[in-house]
C-alpha cells in the first residue's frame, strides 16, 4: 500500500512536470548520432601514400624539386612512391599506373610534356585518385585534374624579355637555348619572352638543349660556329644549360659580358655564373615544393576545397647582389 502510494505520488510529479504522459518508460534521447550520420574522422599525414613520378634528374633545379618533396614526406610522416621516370612521359605514364594499381591516395605529377596524359589522367579519376599537376602544365581539361601548383613560366619568358630590352637598348641579335621541346616550361618561356621582346631585338635561332648541361653546350658550340660575330646575347632556359654554354663559349675565346647572357632558375650555378660575370641577369624559378605539395594532398583526401592554380611568388636576381645571396641559397 505504501509503495502503490509512493508511486502514484511520482507518476504525478512526474506528469506535472513533464506536462504529459506517458513516462513510465522513457527513452534516453541518444548523445551521440548513430555512426552513418557522423562526420567521417578526419584524415592525417600518417594515413596518406602519395605518389611522386617525377619526370627525371636532368638538372639542379629538378634535384632540389626531388629533395624538397622526399624532406617533406618524412618531416610529416606521409608514405611516399617517389619514381625516375629519366625525361620519358611513357616512364612516368607506368609509374602513374602502378600508383594507380596500388591505390595510392594522391597522385603529384611533374608532367616532361604538355600533353598526351588525358588516358591517364581519365584512369586516375575512375580510380578516385586526385591528381595534382606539379612544376610544368599539361595541355589536358582543367576538370581532368584536381590542381596545378608551380610557377608561371610565361611570366619567366617575360621577365627575361624585360632584361634583354635593358640590356640591348638599341636592338640587336640573339640566340635562344630552349628546354625540353613541348615542355609546359619551355613553351611558357618562349611564349612569354616573345611576347614581351623589342620589336628590334632579332631571335636568329633557337635550339633545344633538354635543359641539361650535356646538352646545352654542343648547342651553343654549333650556335657559336654557325653565327660567330653575328648575336649579342643569349637568353638560355635554364641554369644547367647556361653552364654547358659557358663551357663551348669559353673554349671559343669569347670573355664574360662580351655577350649578353640571362636564365631562369636562380640555381647555386647560376649565382655562381653571375659572380663570374658571364650571366647579366638570372629569372628565378623556384623547385621547393613539397610543402605546399603535402598541404593540399591532405586537403584533397578530407575533402575540404582547394585552388585549382596555386603560382609560385618569383623574382629576379642580378650579379650586383649574387656574392652576397650565394650563400643563402639553398639550391
Ligand atoms: O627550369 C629546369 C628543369 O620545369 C621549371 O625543369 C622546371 C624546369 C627548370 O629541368 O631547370
Amino acid at each position: 500500500m505504501k509503495k502503490f502510494f509512493l508511486l502514484t505520488v511520482v507518476c504525478i510529479l512526474v506528469v506535472s512536470v513533464f506536462g504529459c504522459a506517458p513516462a513510465a518508460t522513457p527513452t534516453a534521447a541518444p548523445t551521440t548520432a548513430p555512426a552513418a550520420q557522423q562526420p567521417a574522422a578526419k584524415k592525417a599525414y600518417a594515413d596518406m601514400t602519395l605518389c611522386y613520378p617525377q619526370l627525371g634528374a636532368e638538372s639542379d633545379w629538378r634535384t632540389a624539386n626531388s629533395a624538397s618533396i622526399k624532406e617533406t614526406a618524412a618531416k610529416v610522416g606521409a608514405k611516399l612512391v617517389f619514381s625516375d621516370a629519366q625525361q620519358k612521359q611513357e616512364n612516368q605514364i607506368s609509374a602513374m599506373r602502378s600508383c594507380i594499381q596500388q591505390g595510392v591516395s594522391v597522385i603529384a605529377l611533374p608532367p616532361v610534356v604538355e600533353t598526351g596524359w588525358d588516358a591517364v589522367l581519365q584512369e586516375a579519376k575512375d580510380a578516385s585518385i586526385p591528381v595534382i599537376i606539379v612544376d610544368r602544365s599539361v595541355s589536358a581539361d582543367k576538370s581532368m585534374y584536381a590542381s596545378h601548383i608551380g610557377s608561371d613560366m610565361v611570366l619567366e619568358g617575360k621577365r627575361a624579355a624585360a632584361e634583354f630590352n635593358k640590356l640591348l637598348p638599341s636592338g640587336g641579335s640573339i640566340l635562344e637555348l630552349s628546354g625540353t621541346t613541348g615542355s609546359g616550361a619551355a613553351v611558357g618561356r618562349a611564349k612569354g619572352f616573345r611576347e614581351d621582346l623589342n620589336p628590334n631585338i632579332k631571335i636568329l635561332d633557337s635550339q633545344t638543349g633538354n635543359f641539361t648541361r650535356a646538352e646545352g653546350k654542343p648547342v651553343m658550340e654549333a650556335f657559336v660556329k654557325k653565327y660567330q660575330g653575328q648575336f649579342q646575347g643569349v637568353f638560355i632556359h635554364n641554369d644547367d644549360m647556361a653552364i654547358g654554354a659557358v663551357e663551348a663559349i669559353k673554349a671559343a675565346g669569347i670573355k664574360p659580358g662580351d655577350l649578353k647572357m640571362v636564365s631562369v632558375d636562380g640555381t647555386r650555378g647560376g649565382f655562381q655564373l653571375m659572380i663570374d660575370g658571364w650571366l647579366q641577369a638570372d629569372v628565378e624559378c623556384n623547385p621547393l615544393l613539397g610543402p605546399q605539395v603535402f598541404d593540399m594532398a591532405l586537403k584533397l583526401i578530407n575533402g575540404e576545397t582547394i585552388d585549382k592554380e596555386v603560382l609560385t611568388n618569383e623574382t629576379v636576381y642580378y650579379p650586383d647582389k649574387a656574392a652576397e645571396l650565394l650563400p643563402t641559397r639553398k639550391y
